[in-house]
């Protein structure tokens, strides 16, 4: 149906998935429930132009959209039922909302002849979800469904992106109305003033020891490419955000780390020491500050600038010297237009780059697993255009340490520090980019959250490789543990299954790996595997971080008790 033309008469569920045509959803996850097989069956008409994604979990559904909505900047769209099923997908929504990702979240809701009563499943969505979410709405009018989905796609890409909740009654649902469809949404961003670039260039000018921090949401391939003109342009060095690795090539010349927590001392050091920080994108929270230590509050003793889509993050904590309210794509071709100037930081930014290519050498750790010797296998041997995914939990150190993201969206990892992610985030990766290798890293703890999803990876045919990265304990939090309450093991210990047959036993190739020297060959035969396929690799609980062991930590946390 073409936007803006009178149709016939239609359910609500008819006009809702006539208007995600319209918006342009070709994916959407989720849970079936009885509350909203009106839509279900709509989706069926609609099956030709929207594959409807059937997971085993809402919660793998939901990080499914949320990783869709990362990769795309389209909003992913996730389908579950009232109460449970809501229940469970809010950990997507929760991520999106801290990762900045634009989602669509519709649940099924009890129909309104019985609402308030505390009907089976009910929950009133806008109070479940009102601090995690930009926008919660319920539609109890089938005519208005084409105003509520526009007003959604808008909210979710727009400004800083976010998730949207969209409750559907079930009446609403069968209701029927006749109405246009709208046009599709387009994004609304700011842009930076020609006389804020003019400022940040003059602020180069006089700078003797710049440093970028990239990072944060809104950015596609070409913003990436501009971002990188403009960096090359000026010789900048470039620090990414927590999880943001991917903003710019690592093996780009300019890129000089992450910045988060276990980040390059000697990145921090420079942060601390350069004259001029420019912030582009990244919110500067808990994790990329070092809780907050990394710059003085509330003024950085640096020059600062920080650039952001929210207007509202502007300010929030760090007061700058130039503020700029953009779009990120907006400001990259902006800065990409900037005409260099005179600089006096060549060896700086050399430097840096040099402290990261140290940083990045494989260090020797306890036990017969390297995982910094995995990693620079893996650096070496995968295809530049592999998209790596992971969740939550020490394990993933080694990645953000010794890998090397080759572009935007080579990565696919949760800021909002949500375990449980790998695993879905690559089924939509997988689903986004089939062509393209895609490799997931788990804990132990990590996997078995969402490690139901093995099911759909092998439903859709997948060829996934999964590393499940087996310390058999909730590592992070030993670690925590022996710093803050030594030798007192409390609720961190796991006793696992064997993930290789249990990866079988889904229909995946799996393999234990307990060597260094094991590895390669088990992972060529993983990327070659006609299936999916799943690498249990069993670590040294002792090498907890490339920089020291549990028994470090808690020997100094004794002495330090001592003295
Ligand atoms: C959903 C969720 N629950 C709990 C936590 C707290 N948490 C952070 S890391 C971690 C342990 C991760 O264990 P594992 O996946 O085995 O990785 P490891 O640290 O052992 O490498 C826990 C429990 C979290 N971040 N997310
Ligand atoms: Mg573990």
């Amino acid at each position: 149906m073409n936007a803006l033309s009178t149709p016939a008469s239609r359910t609500g569920a008819q006009i809702l998935v006539d208007a995600l045509k319209v918006h342009g959803v070709d994916l959407a996850f989720g849970v079936p429930g009885e509350s909203y097989l009106a839509v279900l069956d709509a989706l069926y008409d609609a099956r030709d132009r929207i594959k409807f994604v059937i997971c085993r979990q809402e919660g793998g559904a939901a990080n499914m959209a949320e990783a869709y909505g990362k990769m795309t900047g389209r909003p992913g769209i996730c389908f579950v039922t009232r109460g449970p099923g809501a229940a469970n997908a809010a950990i997507g929504v929760h991520t999106a909302h801290q990762d900045s990702t634009p989602l669509i979240l519709f649940i099924g809701q009890v129909g309104n002849e019985v609402i308030e009563r505390e009907a089976f499943q009910e929950i009133d969505y806008r109070r479940m979800f009102g601090q995690m979410a930009k926008w919660v709405a319920q539609i109890d009018r089938a005519d208005r469904v084409p105003e509520y989905l526009s007003h959604a796609f808008h909210t979710a890409v727009s400004g800083r992106p976010g998730p949207v909740v969209l409750a559907l009654p079930e009446d609403m649902q069968t209701d029927e109305a006749t109405v246009p469809d709208t046009g599709r949404y387009q994004r609304v961003a700011a842009h930076p003033g020609p006389e804020q670039m003019h400022a940040l260039r003059d602020m180069l000018a006089k700078a003797e020891r710049p440093i970028v921090i990239l990072g944060g949401s809104g950015w596609n391939a070409e913003a990436c490419k501009d971002f990188n003109t403009f960096v090359t342009a000026f010789n900048l060095p470039v620090g990414c955000s927590f999880r943001a690795q991917d903003l710019l090539d690592n093996r780009d010349p300019h890129y000089v780390g992450d910045v988060a927590v276990g980040m390059n001392p000697k990145l921090i050091e420079r942060i601390r020491a350069s004259d001029l920080l420019v912030v582009v994108g990244a919110r500067l929270g808990e994790w990329t500050t070092l809780n907050y230590t990394l710059l003085d509050i509330p003024r950085p003793k640096q020059k600062f600038v920080h650039i952001h889509a929210g207007a509202e993050e502007l300010g929030r904590v760090y007061q700058g010297d130039l503020l700029v309210n953009s779009g990120m794509p907006e400001f990259a071709s902006a800065a990409r237009a900037l005409s260099p100037v005179q600089r006096r930081w060549d060896e700086w930014t050399e430097g840096a780059r040099a402290d990261f290519e140290a940083w990045q050498q494989p260090v020797s750790v306890p036990g017969r697993v390297n995982m910094s010797e995995v990693l620079r296998y893996l650096r070496d041997r995968l295809p530049p255009e592999t998209m790596v995914t992971n969740g939550a939990g020490n394990f993933s150190i080694w990645v953000h340490r010794f890998y090397r993201y080759t572009g935007f969206r080579t990565q696919l990892g949760p800021t909002s520090g949500a375990m449980g992610y790998a695993v879905p985030a690559a089924v939509a990766a997988k689903f986004v980019h089939p062509d393209r290798p895609v490799v997931a890293f788990a804990g132990d703890g990590d996997f078995l959250m969402t490690g139901q999803e093995l099911a759909t990876t092998m439903q859709y045919g997948l060829r996934i490789i999964f590393v499940v990265v087996n310390n058999g304990m909730y590592g992070t939090i030993r670690m925590h543990q022996e710093r803050e309450y030594p030798g007192r093991v409390s609720g961190t210990e796991l006793r696992n299954p064997d993930f290789a047959a249990l990866a079988r036993s889904y229909g995946l190739h799996g393999e234990i790996v307990e060597s260094t020297a094991d590895f390669a060959a088990a992972f060529e035969r993983a990327f070659n595997a006609k299936t999916a396929a799943l690498l249990e690799v069993r670590i040294d609980p002792e090498a907890i971080t490339p920089r020291t062991t549990l028994a470090a930590i808690r020997a100094e946390a004794l002495r330090a008790k001592k003295a």
